[in-house]
């Protein structure tokens, strides 16, 4: 009974979660209270995924012959305006509820254990594709910085001005990870160097590339198309 209702509770939120994507619906009569029921229904929306969603389980993953070669690109502008950073002198900044905020170079990053994951990416523009991604655990990160991991949000500043931000639970999962590596090598800059956030609980928006700053904070960050309506929570 339990698991029927978690079940309609989901199927709920995945079919409230469609018509935000990328839909500009408006009444013409009343357009500020058809925006607030939606942000009202995205927020709820919010609440029943962050019930849902159980720390525990694994996003499947697959085998290196499944991974798609070439990989997709995507971004708010095409591949050849993608930042390039400074590998030499990048350095991860941190903030808010964070005890040390010694800035992390690279070479810092990769002192720490590394995991690599074959995980399914998916866009909400509907393609998906399957990628080897490696890098350190965002939850041991946290836990080595002195993260305070009772606060609500993670967020990320990258260096196109992209901005998203996760849930607490989300980003202790085992397999989100500040991936550095994909398929063995360092990201190229169009797909998210020097480091990027690798979550395959979630949607694609929801993986920032090329991140500069990260913040533990409990004032709701939004993100960039989160704040253009997509749903915020954007479990996969
Ligand atoms: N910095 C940055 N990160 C971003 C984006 C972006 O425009 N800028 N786009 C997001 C979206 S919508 C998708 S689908 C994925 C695409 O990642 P890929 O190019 O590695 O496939 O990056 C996400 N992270
Ligand atoms: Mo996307």
């Amino acid at each position: 009974m339990i698991h029927r209702r978690s079940l309609l509770l989901r199927a709920m939120a995945l079919g409230a979660a469609a018509p935000l994507g990328g839909c500009n619906y408006e009444d013409p009569a009343h357009p500020d209270l058809a925006d607030k029921f939606l942000h009202a229904m995205s927020a709820w929306n919010d609440r029943v995924q962050a019930a849902l969603f159980d720390p525990h389980t694994l996003a499947p993953t697959f085998r290196p012959d499944q991974i798609t070669n070439p990989p997709r690109f995507n971004a708010f502008y095409p591949i050849d305006q993608a930042p390039v950073v400074d590998e030499a002198t990048y350095k991860l900044e941190l903030g808010g509820q964070i005890q040390n905020k010694t800035p992390w170079s690279l070479r810092q990053l990769r002192t720490l254990p590394q995991e690599s994951q074959i995980t399914r990416f998916v866009c909400v523009e509907g393609w998906r594709v399957i990628g080897q991604w490696s890098g350190v655990p965002l939850g041991r990160f946290l836990r080595q910085v002195g993260a305070d991991t009772s606060c609500k949000y993670v967020s990320f500043k990258c260096a196109d001005g992209y901005y998203s931000s996760i849930d607490m639970a989300s980003a202790l999962h085992p397999q989100t990870i500040l991936a550095l590596d994909f398929l063995g090598a360092p990201l190229t800059a169009p797909f998210g160097a020097p480091v990027r956030l690798r979550i395959p609980t979630k949607l694609g928006f929801k993986n920032p590339k090329s991140i500069m700053q990260l913040a533990v904070t409990n004032v709701y960050p939004g993100g960039y198309w989160e704040d253009q309506g997509y749903n915020w929570f954007s479990g996969s």
